[in-house]
């Protein structure tokens, strides 16, 4: 388990594999669950649709991740979740799946529960010992009620296989 998790380290860091993989390479080069892979699947037909063809890239296209805090691993001895970041998956005709608030990142736990919003850019860090794993994610100005360009971050949390994460904030005085 440990040689193949350094193994993947090597890769990720290795500029010889540095790059964009089609759909098929990435099936070859992660341990790509059904839902991951229905995820890719209908954009790249989104992508084709337009003529495109999709190309993912190699480092942060697709990202094995511990989104729940488990320190659980895939058979391959990587973290068990998923983060499939549409920011760096490209559509050769043009930016489908983009817009002023990123592009869709899909978060998939163990394989088989998926969560995903437009965002530009994700994190994973500890908050407590009672969560283990905070999800952080850059979205869009608006959704703090601000305007685009202003920071908004929003927080989610994976317990008992669901994502948690503030529906209404409801900060004091707002009443
Ligand atoms: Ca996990």
């Amino acid at each position: 388990m440990k040689r193949v998790a350094a193994l993947w380290l090597m890769l990720s860091a290795g500029s010889a594999f540095a790059g964009d993989l089609t759909i098929e390479q990435a099936m070859e080069r992660f341990e790509i669950s059904p839902l991951v892979a229905d995820i890719l699947h209908a954009a790249e037909a989104d992508c084709a649709a337009f003529d495109g063809t999709m190309t993912i890239d190699s480092h942060l296209g697709i990202v094995p991740a511990d989104l729940d805090g488990d320190g659980g691993q895939n058979s391959w001895g990587w973290p068990d979740d998923t983060v499939i970041n549409f920011n760096f998956i490209e559509c050769s005709s043009g930016p489908v799946w983009f817009n002023t608030g990123g592009a869709p990142i899909h978060f998939v736990l163990d394989g088989q529960v998926a969560a995903g919003w437009i965002a530009h850019d994700w994190q994973v860090v500890r908050f407590s010992d009672f969560v283990p794993a905070l999800i952080l994610i850059g979205r869009h100005g608006s959704v703090c009620d601000g305007y685009g360009a202003q920071s908004c971050v929003q927080a989610v949390v994976v317990q008992e296989g669901a994502f948690l994460t503030p529906v209404h904030a409801e900060p004091l005085g707002a009443q």
